[in-house]
């Protein structure tokens, strides 16, 4: 009976990869798309660009807006107070117009371009309102008319979203400063539309709430906004598109307009294939999410050329990789596929022939199906509370077992490890891998990884935003019982165990991340290892989102991945993935993707 509901569920999906093969139509760009639905992409651009002929032909033929990267900062218009050097910026005006492009003016008021005379001057309150007033007045004034879009204040939110940036115009003005500048951008060209820009604020989190907050505020109290401007520099796999969703529905519901304003999605190491197919499922993705909202309005990448990415500038940390690819067009201008996603994704919003195939948009994004065959459950040890994992594919949890959760394994002896070796990035000389284990009780689901890797490295991220970009262990569940779905809802985490609870001695309140995650109510314990670390862990079978019952032959969707970084300052250089559907890093997004947990009565 049990072999039959087993082998029922035998129709394992396995992706395929497909190769790269689309031939650009010439009648096709992002910009011809965006404009049959009143949609702007946008592009960064330095002035010293527009001196480049093949640069300055792919902007006009791809873009609809363009965001001078540089030469309309405050620091670089009014150096010196009172005298303004408008050349740079002129001449972006002079070239948008010249190619109907429209301006998103950036930035009016930000900390790391304000000017040497606000940053060291020595104003009182009513004399620094009267100096920002005639910059913005002066600055915006000028444009009038010519520039429908401007961030009148930048990254004016910590990282932690708990207070006010400490900027050089709030020392002297107060935290009014924010509102001031809005209300001098008004008065100096009332149809303008003003937004304010941040990072790290696209999905839910601490920060963006506290964007929503700020501009709800405003809202409220009929200060001048328009838009929220989502910055969107990411790492590949580093953000959650249903979340980022959320977020814009959120904004929308104010009645503010959002623009992906800085986007640029980055990588470690070189730029290999699979890389770059995943590079291009996250811009498809986060294309799809703009477009699929009608307060979204813009798509601008943070440059158009890898060439001359920001990230390619020398002394940025962790940041720092010269041969980085983050944007559309490679070193040459030559689209990626990166380039071939955005433009399948805005070619089905506006009802074009799709750009991709259906396998080549798989191959970036997961979907397309192959069977597998699973062999019948075997105990290779007949001491073995359970079969065998097949591997990447089922792992049977062993049940009623009670577990210490107290980072000692000795109670998991006769429970059958999973093994985790592979994945979409390893380094030629890798010497991490995990094995994994699962067991229930009456009352809860037991984790165990046993990570084998000569340098643990943790310690150095912002656990809120960049936990999987250092030594960590990631369970995922599905407990909805729909294991077909693709995007995440209640009932789903991805429960992501940093190693820095090795140095952390609260068990119930652990250091982790990932969507979801504080769902599970996790309780997990890391300690170091002759070989690497280990992490016990439980979650209870019934929470406010989920109740898992454990019963012969019931399934759950269940993952498991591992991030490893050798360097304690380097983003991860590792990932290891079991199930074998999920070849792109895509678990974090589709659920769909995981393998199966049994659970396997071990009195039957
Ligand atoms: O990409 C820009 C880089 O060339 C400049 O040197 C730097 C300082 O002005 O600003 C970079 O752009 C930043 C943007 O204005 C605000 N968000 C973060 C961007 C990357 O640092």
């Amino acid at each position: 009976m049990v072999r039959k509901t087993l082998f029922c569920i035998i129709a394992l999906m396995l992706m395929f990869g497909a190769s790269f093969t689309v031939a650009q139509d010439s009648e096709l760009s992002l910009r011809a798309l965006a404009e049959r639905d009143n949609f702007y992409v946008g592009a960064a651009v330095y002035t010293t660009h527009l001196n480049d002929p093949i640069h300055v032909e792919t902007l006009a033929r791809e873009f609809n807006m363009l965001t001078p990267e540089q030469q309309a900062k405050h620091c670089e218009l009014e150096a010196r107070q009172g005298q303004f050097d408008f050349r740079g910026f002129d001449r972006l005006v002079a070239f948008a117009e010249e190619h109907n492009m429209v301006i998103h003016g950036h930035a009016l008021v930000w900390h790391s371009c304000t000017p040497q005379w606000v940053e060291n001057g020595d104003y009182t309150r009513d004399e620094a309102i009267g100096l920002l007033r005639d910059s913005i007045m002066t600055i915006v004034g000028r444009y009038k008319g010519r520039i429908p879009i401007w961030d009148v204040v930048n990254e004016g939110i910590t990282d932690s979203g708990a207070a006010l940036r400490d900027t050089p115009w709030r020392r002297l003005i107060g935290d009014d400063y924010i509102e001031l500048a809005f209300q001098f951008a008004h008065e100096a060209d009332p149809d303008a539309l003003l937004f304010y820009n941040d990072y790290g604020t696209e999905g839910m989190n601490p920060k963006s709430d506290a964007v929503y907050d700020l501009v709800s505020d405003f809202v409220a109290r009929g200060i001048p906004i328009h838009g929220v401007g989502l910055q969107s520099h990411f790492t590949i796999g580093g953000f959650d598109a249903n979340q980022i969703a959320r977020n814009v529905e959120r904004l929308g519901e104010l009645g503010l307009q959002v623009q992906f304003t800085e986007v640029d999605i980055r990588h470690s190491g070189e730029a290999t294939d699979n890389i770059l197919q995943r590079q291009a499922g996250d811009y498809y993705r986060l294309m799809d999410v703009c477009l699929a909202n009608d307060a979204c309005t813009a798509f601008i990448t943070w440059g158009v050329t890898d060439k001359y990415t920001w990230l390619r500038g020398a002394n940025l940390g962790f940041y720092n990789n010269p041969s980085v690819q983050p944007l559309l067009f490679d070193d040459n201008y030559q689209p990626k596929p990166a380039y071939f996603a955005a433009l399948d994704s805005l070619a089905r919003k506006v009802g074009e022939t799709p750009v991709l195939s259906d396998d080549e948009l798989a191959a970036m994004i997961g979907g397309t199906a192959q069977t597998v065959e699973i062999p019948p459950p075997v105990k290779s040890n007949p001491r073995q509370e359970a079969p065998d994992a097949v591997p990447g594919v089922i792992y049977y949890a062993a049940f009623p077992i009670s577990i210490t959760v107290d980072g000692d394994a000795s109670d998991w002896e006769r429970i059958p490890r999973g093994l985790v070796d592979s994945g979409p990035t390893v380094p030629q000389d890798n010497d991490t891998t995990m094995t994994f284990a699962a067991v229930a009780d009456q009352t809860n689901l037991y984790f165990l990884a046993e990570v084998t890797d000569s340098q643990v490295a943790y310690g150095t991220h912002d656990p809120a935003t960049a936990w999987y970009q250092e030594d960590s262990v990631e369970f995922y569940l599905n407990t909805t019982g729909d294991l077909t779905i693709t995007s995440y809802q209640p009932g789903v985490a991805q429960i992501g165990i940093m190693a820095a609870n090795i140095d952390h001695d609260n068990p119930t309140s652990p250091i982790i991340g990932g969507g979801n995650s504080s769902t599970a109510q996790l309780t997990a314990i890391v300690v170091k290892t002759d070989t690497g670390y280990l992490i016990e862990a439980s979650v209870p079978l019934t929470t406010d989102v989920w109740t898992i019952e454990p019963k012969q032959a019931a399934v759950l969707g269940f993952q498991v991945h591992l991030n490893g970084s050798r360097t304690p300052d380097a983003d991860r250089d590792t990932k290891l993935i079991w199930s074998l559907l999920d070849t792109l890093d895509q678990s974090y997004s589709n659920p769909s993707l995981f393998g199966r947990l049994f659970f396997w009565n071990k009195n039957l």
